[in-house]
């Protein structure tokens, strides 16, 4: 049985789950918008991870004898600056979504509620993997600069990362 806090803490972490995803969805749509479909893959299955690591506190929750609530969401911005921009927002977002994963482990850890710690501990892997990822093509980005060409290869790059990734995350869920 959960206790009320891990509750209202697990629901937090729902809605910041749901908004990653609307937030990374949003990314997607403009990058296809730009002509980016290797970026905007990348970030609609981004998107969907998101949805699918909601959907798995939901149900933890359920499962504990709680209520995973489902929650109403902010507007994503529709426009950004730049594909640079969009990845800087990316990993600053991972950052603070891994700070929240860590305040939810403390909370646990508080409540004495070792169930709870325990299905934590596959988002912190997650977070550890998420925020090395987007730092890696934060780097890349910096490399490129301006150069179009650069972006060019980037956007195939993204293509093949995307698929990988897909890869992985069908992976993890079956
Ligand atoms: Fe849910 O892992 Fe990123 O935010």
């Amino acid at each position: 049985m959960l206790s009320n806090k891990v509750t209202q803490a697990l629901n937090k972490q729902i809605e910041l789950e749901a908004s990653s995803s609307q937030y990374y969805l949003a990314m997607a749509s403009w990058a296809e918008t730009q002509g980016l479909n290797g970026v905007s893959q990348f970030l609609y299955v981004h998107a969907d991870e998101e949805r699918m690591h909601m959907i798995k506190l939901i149900k933890f929750v359920n499962e504990r004898g709680g209520h995973g609530v489902v929650p109403a969401l902010k507007q994503p911005p529709v426009t950004f600056k730049s594909v640079k921009a969009v990845f800087e927002e990316v990993l600053k977002h991972e950052v603070k979504v891994t700070n929240e994963i860590n305040n939810l482990v403390d909370i646990t850890l508080k409540e004495k509620d070792y169930t709870t710690h325990n299905f934590l501990q596959w988002y912190v892997s997650e977070q550890i993997e998420e925020e090395a990822l987007a730092r890696q093509i934060v780097d890349k980005l910096k490399l490129i600069g301006d150069d179009k060409g650069g972006l060019y290869f980037f956007d195939r790059d993204m293509t093949a990362l995307s698929n990988v990734n897909a890869k992985t995350e069908s992976e993890k869920k079956a």
